[in-house]
C-alpha cells in the first residue's frame, strides 16, 4: 500500500471501531497503527498538533495536511471520499446517535478504567501492549499509571460508585429504534456502526477484534449483558453481515 493516510486508534475501543469500520466499508486506503495509552501520548499530541484546541484522542486520522480527531468526522470523511454504499452520515437522525450514546460511553470508560486498575491480570495485559509479554507483570505499575492518566485526562476519579443509568437509557433507546427491524435507522448506516461499537461496553464482540481475557472481563457488564441479550445478538448479526473482512 502506497498511501500515507494513517488511522491511529485503540482497536477494541468503541470510538475507534466505528471510525475503522467506516474506512473499511468505504475501502478508504490507509494504514492502521495501534496507540499506546500514556507512553503514546507525546506521539499522539504530535500527530494531533494541527487540530484546533482540546484533547488529543484516538481515533485520529491523518492524510497529508488533513487531520481528523473525532470519530464522527472520520466517518463523514469516509462517506465523502470512499466507494460503496453511503452510510448517510450527514443525515441528522443518523448523526444524532453519536450524541445519544456518548454519555453512555463516558460511563463505560469510567467503569472499565476502574476495573482494570483493580485487576492485576488486566494490568499485566495492558502492560503487554508496551513491553515483551514475559516482562509484562513487572510493568504493572506502568499500566496503572496509564489507567490513572486516562482518569486524569478524562476528568474522573479512580474510586467511587460506577453509574449505569445513561447506559441503560441509551440501550433502551436503541432497543426501541431497532424494534423488529434489522437496522437502527431504516437501512445500514453510521447509526449501526455507532450502536454496535457502543455495545463493546456491555460485552465485547467475539471473533473480530482481539481482546485479552482480563481486559474483556473489564469491558463486560454481566447484568446488562443478560438484560440486553437481544441487542448483543443484533450486534453479532450486524458484524457477521457488515464488518468488512479485508485487512488494514
Ligand atoms: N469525541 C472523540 C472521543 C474519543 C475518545 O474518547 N478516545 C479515547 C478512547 S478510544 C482515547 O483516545 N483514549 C486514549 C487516550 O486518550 O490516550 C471521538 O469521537 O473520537
Amino acid at each position: 500500500m502506497t498511501t500515507k493516510a494513517t488511522l491511529l486508534g485503540l482497536s477494541y475501543s468503541p470510538w475507534t471501531i466505528r471510525a475503522r469500520w467506516a474506512l473499511k466499508h468505504h475501502a478508504v486506503p490507509h494504514r492502521y497503527r495501534e496507540h499506546v495509552i500514556f507512553l503514546g501520548e507525546p506521539a499522539l499530541r504530535w500527530r494531533a498538533r494541527r487540530l484546533p484546541g482540546g484533547r488529543a484522542t484516538v481515533p485520529l486520522f491523518t492524510d497529508g495536511p488533513l487531520a481528523l480527531g473525532e470519530s464522527y468526522a472520520i466517518i463523514e470523511h469516509a462517506d465523502r471520499v470512499g466507494s460503496g454504499a453511503s452510510l448517510r452520515a450527514d443525515e441528522p437522525s443518523v448523526r444524532a446517535w453519536a450524541e445519544r450514546v456518548e454519555p453512555a460511553l463516558q460511563e463505560a470508560r469510567v467503569r472499565v478504567t476502574r476495573q482494570i486498575l483493580s485487576d492485576p491480570e488486566a494490568l499485566t495485559e495492558a502492560a503487554a501492549s508496551a513491553t515483551p509479554r514475559f516482562a509484562a507483570p513487572l510493568f504493572r505499575p506502568l499500566a496503572a499509571m496509564g489507567a490513572r492518566h486516562v482518569a486524569k485526562k478524562y476528568e474522573f476519579g479512580v474510586n467511587g460508585e460506577t453509574a449505569s443509568a445513561r447506559t441503560e437509557a441509551a440501550l433502551d433507546a436503541l432497543r426501541a429504534a431497532i424494534g423488529d427491524g434489522e437496522y437502527v435507522e431504516g437501512g445500514f448506516s453510521a447509526a449501526d456502526l455507532i450502536a454496535a461499537s457502543f455495545l463493546q461496553g456491555v460485552r465485547p464482540i467475539d471473533g473480530y477484534i482481539r481482546l485479552d481475557p482480563a481486559t474483556r472481563r473489564a469491558w463486560t457488564d454481566d447484568a446488562l449483558a443478560d438484560r440486553y441479550a437481544d441487542l448483543l445478538a443484533w450486534r453479532d448479526a450486524l458484524f457477521a453481515k457488515h464488518w468488512p473482512a479485508q485487512a488494514s
